[in-house]
């Protein structure tokens, strides 16, 4: 599998990363890069807008996208090329797709948080419509301009839910009345927003049908970390680091948490149980995609995590990482402004990408104290009153004058 990456970065696939500005986008633009791939960033840099529609912030200072990247090419000596538009704008898209020729368009441009996505009618609107309609329009670009371009599209391990039985990666074998079929694993998602990722699936796997279109449906778990040997090579290179109620992800949180002295907010008991990886697995999974197509017609799926935790788990890891840099991180079990079952069965099965040659970070002391060090020197930058969920529902909800600041 090693031989399949080699040939590719020799060769250097002509690769598109929508979402390129984004927390998982970023390094994996410049991961591509470094290895020899020609990269070109598409993005709207709407996330940028909804940090200022939230009154929200990186707790790392992130530079605009056109110096982040001039700052990559002065470190590295290559080249990223950077579109800004959006996804829903066909007459953009379709240009850049003709322009470019991807043999790998990688889709990260989407709506992510299930509780921006749970604000509101208008936020779950805003959400299913960007999403859907987004990979929509991929897929017709695709279709139409480049038709030998393998999709490598972000999903989330949240589709499937928790349900009592393991969860398979994408397919599962039923018997059902003496006859058998292979269909698509039942998805229970938790939210509007992995509700959509649910309906890009089943749009992609259609287009594959009908259109002989290649794709790779990675169902992604919870990313976590910051650096990766790319965005450590300069400061002006750094990721962006969410810690907020809405877009802050469990462990980040927990790890900033700790670094302000804010108690880490364990939703509920904390036994719920998901699917985590490292960012740095993140970008090599992308590689490993990309230099491994799926053949044309071929819709396949991904199981991309390495590790599942509780979140109690996580909370406890992160206060003993914590003590070791002489940080008392305390718990806090507060109200779950979720609805999500405790207590559950969880097993993911995740093999296919290790079978190409991944190689997991797994979660350590060391990794957690590394994120805890650069938490802690931007510690500084970090609201206080963005840590807590605001609860007002049993639905994720977010608190009236929260809700009037994110409307106006
Ligand atoms: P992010 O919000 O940091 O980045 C998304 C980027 O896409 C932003 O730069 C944004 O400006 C851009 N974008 C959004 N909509 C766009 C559009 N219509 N047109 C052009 N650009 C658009 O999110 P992330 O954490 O980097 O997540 C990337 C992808 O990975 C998402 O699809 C997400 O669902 C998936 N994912 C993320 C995680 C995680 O833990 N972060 C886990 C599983 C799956
Ligand atoms: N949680 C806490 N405390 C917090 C934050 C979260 O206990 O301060 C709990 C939540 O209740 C939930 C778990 O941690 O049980 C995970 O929540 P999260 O916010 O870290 O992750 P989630 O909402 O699932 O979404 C994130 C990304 C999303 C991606 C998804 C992968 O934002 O884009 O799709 O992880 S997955 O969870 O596998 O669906």
């Amino acid at each position: 599998m090693q031989q399949a990456i080699n040939e590719a970065r020799d060769r250097g696939l002509r690769i598109i990363v929508a979402g390129g500005d984004g927390f998982c986008g970023w390094p994996t633009a410049l991961y591509l890069s470094k290895q020899g791939h020609e990269v070109t960033i598409i993005d709207s840099l709407v996330r940028r807008d909804i940090d200022d529609e939230l009154g929200s912030n990186s707790v790392t200072p992130i530079l605009p996208l056109e110096q982040r990247v001039a700052a990559w090419e002065e470190v590295s000596g290559s080249r990223i090329d950077v579109r800004i538009g959006d996804l829903s704008d066909y007459e953009f898209l379709s240009a850049v797709v003709t322009d470019v020729q991807p043999e790998a368009f990688v889709h990260f441009a989407e709506q992510r948080s299930a509780p921006y996505s749970m604000i509101d009618r208008e936020h779950a609107i805003y959400t299913q419509r960007t999403n859907v309609e987004g990979t929509l329009n991929v897929l017709w670009a695709i279709r139409d301009y480049a038709p030998e371009c393998h999709l490598v599209k972000l999903g989330t391990m949240g589709e499937y839910g928790q349900p009592n039985i393991d969860i398979e990666e994408g397919f599962i074998e039923i018997e059902h009345r003496g006859r058998t079929d292979r269909l698509p694993f039942p998805k229970q998602p938790g939210s509007f927003y992995h509700l959509s990722k649910v309906h890009d699936s089943d749009n992609i796997m259609f287009a594959c049908k009908i259109w002989n279109i290649a794709a790779t449906d990675l169902n992604q778990g919870i990313v976590y970390g910051l650096h990766t040997n790319e965005t450590r090579m300069d400061p002006r290179l750094v990721n962006r680091f969410d810690y907020d109620a809405v877009y802050g992800t469990a462990l980040n949180r927990f790890l900033i948490q700790a670094a302000v002295g804010h108690p880490l907010t364990v939703y509920g008991d904390g036994s719920q149980t998901r699917a985590y990886l490292n960012i740095e697995d993140t970008v090599r999974c992308i590689e490993l995609a990309c230099a491994n197509p799926a053949q044309p017609g071929e819709f396949r799926v991904f199981n991309q995590f390495t590790e599942s935790f509780s979140v109690e788990e996580l909370a406890v890891k992160v206060v003993a990482a914590a003590s070791t840099l002489g940080i008392d991180a305390q718990i806090n079990h507060v109200e779950n402004p979720r609805v999500e079952k405790y207590n559950h069965y969880y097993n993911a099965v995740n093999t296919r990408l290790i079978d190409l040659g991944l190689e997991p970070h797994l979660l350590t002391e060391g990794v957690l104290a590394e994120i805890l060090e650069v938490a802690r020197t931007h510690a500084g930058r970090a609201r206080n009153e963005l840590i807590l969920p605001s609860v007002t529902l049993s639905l994720i909800h977010i608190s009236e004058p929260t809700r009037q600041e994110a409307i106006s």
